[in-house]
């Protein structure tokens, strides 16, 4: 989160950034001598390689480094590794403790691999290409590898056109542009940032899909990089990495030649499944930075129930803290025992409470502030570059220190500011963590020689615009009650850290690496520094704030919600994405933004800020939004301190809209914790865009203003401010309408649909056995207790599926799970699974979609089901059993 007086800042940086653009002529990298390849040995499952460089140095960004080491290792039947490092010099690699590897099966090698690694000696070129087809799906021929200390070189070819995704934190189209196109990751605060620049998290994977297949590209290194798709230069569309430190440390992963989700779960393997989240978490989340007391934030949570609108968590921003200091509380503003009844009141109600927590911790010597102490006394901040002092940076509080999350103290350090401040007795009793500003961000402008003089002139920590209130007001209508692993040195001497020779396009002061953010010289314990694990940063952090809450309450599933994020984050964390504005552009952006991290990159507990979060949103843009972020597995509405007020209750469409599409996601809250279990299991993501689902629809390939929610829910938005319908993509499958039923055989064509301001077109893709509450509920607690009913929603081919994964919702472990399987197929339900968790609740009925006629019979188990609990409606085709029956045991249902 960011101020609006603070974009200034950033709109200078615009400005420089344009100045300063790196313009790099690919004639002159192409001209570059590349490496020959000697000394080749091939066991197969691995192949190893001196390269050595192929004529006269090009020196572009440094001296061509002479010698390198190639080894190729096929790590399973779908993925190869392929790793070129300097064996002479100590060069970073991202620490196994951030990312660990997946383990190669020794069992595999090319006879076996879906796909095959190839090269040329002289040159030196490789290419990687699909076994059964021989299609090369990446090839370095004809683009020398350049390999200098600062600067790393790798260019393949893509088909014209390529269908490619991937490659954030991004904010353009979910299929990538092909024409002069710059990916640039480095983590950055990104508040009022134009599309197409760098923003918090970075996720250097890329799948590329073909109506042949569907294959993945990771680079395993976080050093900051340009990575460039372009067709302009004339031969051809091609991807280049440029990469200013690390090493070449490439997966390649096989997908597959008809299911896109294959590659999904391949790049799972290497980068780890999706943590599981509590259930509650997927409840609507209530944010706004600028509640100016406790009072307000009472008033919110009375507010929304006043309103009918289920509020399952009430989040406080850093408004709560005193001169914005971590792990405190303002007396006046926020007191503490009227903070922790209001824990209480949330609790007692079965609803749940978040607080921010940033990274930055103000630089108080002899002030006798706690967290600053403790961290001193254990060492465990940031260093600069000299080892010796603390890094120093301008964030909300002034003049702050950072935790240095390598040095192994400081988990210890973290758990125990999160136990102490957030202790259920004494403190406030957090039930999910929410953890900002970690790219890591500050406010101090590059040069950052002098961070208190740059505190002092952005007021901070600014001053309350409010008087504090009432300490003793009445709220909820009462009075108060008053009460790891080994990390190798890296040599960076001779390099220059801060403006290096090949300027990645960072969208910041004057492109300065260490604009606004920790020093890119700042040293952390192991040596390492910032130059090289800056994009490591927040997820680092998330990492020990999952840690500290695993601490706070053991066993129990955490939420912690961050704004950085690097390949693996999502393993522990979730992630919103970041400071959006009220705008229908970031609305719709939203969507490929989100359909990125939990469709591409594991990060599936995400969501956008509800409504936008800077400037001000309307009635109408608001209620599409909360209908659109019903959607989103993560669903918060988060508000700016400068912008009206935008809670859901705060006008009759948008509380309308909100009802109906909250309605509509709690009664499919088990068919989305199932998509998560999944999700968890084997990687096969939450959501998806069409083309997973429809790979040879070449329509599908660019659609981002629809997507899949779990398996088989299409969502269809309306984009356009003021618009009463949208054009809805219906591929060549039947389709039916989530409230009525009723079908529609799509065609791979476009059907304008009229929708008013409170509805969101939702339909069923045909094939689909969907478990749905019966009725939706004020709380997730009491949505548990409700009953299920079941829709049979047949294929073209007649037949459908679908499953259903109960648990306590909260335990890590768990002891009894309920795993039921749904299949239908020539009139008969077969709903079989192990009912090991108690649910209590019935299976109220069964909707069969698509019904030709009233069937003669209806048998439950093989007994006649009588005919006062059988409807039949001829205009939607629906027939409507009901059931009434204990969900404990398998059953089936047939018609005939
Ligand atoms: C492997 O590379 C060699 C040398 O460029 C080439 O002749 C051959 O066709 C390649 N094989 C495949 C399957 O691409
Ligand atoms: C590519 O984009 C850059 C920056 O946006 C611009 O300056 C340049 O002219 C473009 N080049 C081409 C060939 O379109
Ligand atoms: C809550 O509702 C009351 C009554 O309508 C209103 O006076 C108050 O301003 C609202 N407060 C908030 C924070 O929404
Ligand atoms: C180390 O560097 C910091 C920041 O540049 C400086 O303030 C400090 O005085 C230096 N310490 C020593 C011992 O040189
Ligand atoms: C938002 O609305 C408030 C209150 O009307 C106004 O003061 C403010 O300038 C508006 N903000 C923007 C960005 O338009
Ligand atoms: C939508 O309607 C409002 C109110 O009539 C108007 O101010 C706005 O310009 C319209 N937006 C578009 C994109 O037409
Ligand atoms: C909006 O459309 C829905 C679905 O067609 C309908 O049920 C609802 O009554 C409509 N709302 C208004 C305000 O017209
Ligand atoms: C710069 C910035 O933070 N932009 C965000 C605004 O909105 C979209 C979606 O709502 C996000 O994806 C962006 O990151």
């Amino acid at each position: 989160m960011y101020v609006l007086a603070a974009l200034r800042f950033a709109l200078l940086g615009q400005l420089a950034a344009l100045v300063s653009a790196t313009v790099t002529d690919p004639k002159i990298l192409d001209a570059c001598p590349g490496y020959k390849a000697k000394n080749v040995i091939n066991l197969g499952h691995t192949l190893s390689a001196d390269l050595v460089l192929d004529g006269k140095a090009c020196n572009v960004f440094g001296p061509d480094i002479e010698k390198l080491k190639l080894q190729v290792t096929y790590e399973s039947k779908d993925r190869i590794h392929v790793k070129i490092t300097d064996p002479a010099d100590k060069r970073y690699e991202v620490p196994e403790s951030v990312l660990p590897r997946p383990k190669a099966d020794l069992l595999s090698g090319p006879l076996t691999s879906e796909i095959r690694f190839n090269y040329t000696t002289s040159p030196f070129a490789f290419s990687i290409y699909r076994s059964s087809t021989h299609e090369v799906l990446f090839s370095t021929a004809s683009h020398p590898i350049i390999f200098e200390p600062q600067y790393l070189r790798v260019k393949t070819n893509l088909p014209a056109n390529a269908n490619v995704y991937g490659l954030g934190e991004h904010t353009d189209t979910f299929r990538l542009p092909t024409h002069n196109y710059t990916r640039t990751l480095w983590s950055r605060d990104a508040y009022g940032v134009p599309q197409g620049n760098n923003l918090y998290g970075n996720h250097p994977i890329y799948f590329e899909h073909r109506t042949t297949g569907t294959h993945g590209v990771f680079l395993a290194n976080s050093n900051g990089m340009d990575i460039k798709i372009d067709d302009s230069e004339g031969t051809g569309t091609t991807l280049e990495y440029n990469v200013i430190g690390g090493i070449l440390d490439f997966y390649f992963l096989a997908g597959s030649e008809s299911d896109p989700t294959e590659v999904v779960r391949q790049y799972a393997d290497v980068v780890g499944l999706p943590a599981e989240v509590p259930y509650w978490s997927f409840g609507l989340h209530q944010c706004r930075f600028g509640y100016q007391n406790y009072i307000d934030v009472s008033e919110v949570i009375t507010n929304y129930s006043a309103a009918g609108i289920p509020l399952e968590t009430m989040w406080t921003d850093i408004d709560y803290m005193y001169k914005r200091r971590i792990f405190t509380v303002d007396p006046d503003y926020f007191p503490l025992d009227r903070m922790r009844e209001i824990v209480d009141y949330l609790h007692s109600h079965d609803q749940k409470f978040v607080l921010m927590t940033d990274p930055a911790i103000a630089y108080l010597p002899d002030e006798g502030y706690g967290p600053f102490d403790r961290g001193t006394a254990a060492d465990v901040w940031l260093k600069a570059a000299n080892g010796s002092s603390p890094f120093l940076g301008a964030v909300w509080p002034g003049v702050t220190v950072f935790p240095d999350w390598f040095n192994p103290k400081t988990q210890d350090f973290w758990t125990n500011e999160f136990k102490l401040f957030y202790d259920p007795n004494t403190g406030l009793d957090i039930d999910g963590a929410w953890i900002d500003m970690n790219e890591p961000s500050s406010f101090c402008n590059y040069p950052c020689t002098d961070p208190f003089e740059q505190a002092k002139q952005q007021d901070l920590p600014p001053a309350r615009t409010s008087s504090p209130p009432d300490p003793d007001a009445p709220i909820f209508g009462q009075e108060p009650f008053s009460a790891k692993r080994h990390v190798k040195r890296v040599d960076h001497s001779g390099d220059d850290v801060q403006t290096p020779p090949y300027a990645i396009a960072n969208f910041a002061g004057n492109g300065a690496l260490s604009d606004k953010t920790a020093y890119t010289d700042a040293v952390h314990a192991n040596g390492l520094i910032e130059y090289d694990t800056h994009n490591l940063y927040g997820t680092m952090m998330s990492t020990a704030t999952h840690d500290a809450m695993l601490a706070r309450r053991p066993g129990l599933r955490t939420l912690v919600i961050t704004r950085s994020t690097f390949a693996g984050a999502g393993t522990r964390v979730g992630k919103w994405l970041g400071d959006n504005f009220s705008e229908w552009s970031h609305y719709k952006q939203s969507i490929s933004g989100i359909l990125g991290m939990a469709g591409i990159y594991h990060v599936p507990m995400v969501g956008a800020d509800i409504c936008g979060y800077a400037e001000n949103t309307t009635e109408t843009l608001c209620a599409r939004w909360a209908m659109l972020g019903a959607f989103y597995p993560f669903m918060r509405n988060h508000n700016a301190d400068t912008s009206i007020s935008q809670e859901f209750y705060r006008w009759p469409t948008t509380t309308q809209a909100a009802k109906n599409a909250l309605d509509i996601r709690y009664r499919l809250l088990d068919y989305l914790y199932t998509s998560f279990h999944q999700a968890k299991l084997d990687g096969t993501p939450v959501l998806s865009p069409l083309w997973y689902q429809f790979p040879k629809d070449a329509n599908t390939f660019a659609i981002d203003t629809q997507f899949f929610f779990g398996p088989s829910i299409l969502v269809s938005p309306v984009i356009e401010e003021n618009s009463t319908s949208v054009d809805v993509y219906y591929p060549n499958e039947l389709f039916y309408d989530f409230h009525t039923l009723a079908a529609t055989q799509g065609g791979s064509t476009t059907t304008l649909t009229d929708v008013n301001f409170t509805t969101i077109p939702v339909s069923i893709k045909g094939g689909a056995v969907l478990p749905l509450r019966a009725n939706s509920a004020m709380t997730t607690t009491e949505l548990r207790k409700t009953d299920f009913e079941l829709v049979v929603a047949p294929s073209s081919k007649g037949t459908a599926s679908g499953s259903l994964y109960l648990d306590d919702g909260v335990s890590i472990t768990q002891k009894h799970t309920t795993t039921v399987e749904f299949a239908y197929k020539g009139g008969k339900l077969t709903v079989k699974g192990t009912f090991g968790y108690p649910t209590g609740v019935d299976v109220s009925r069964v909707r069969f979609a698509n019904t030709k006629s009233t069937p003669k019979t209806v048998r439950l188990n093989g007994k006649a089901v009588t005919p006062d609990k059988i409807a039949f409606d001829s205009a939607t085709g629906v027939l409507d059993v009901t059931l009434g029956i204990p969900f404990k045991s398998s059953f089936t249902v047939e018609l005939d």
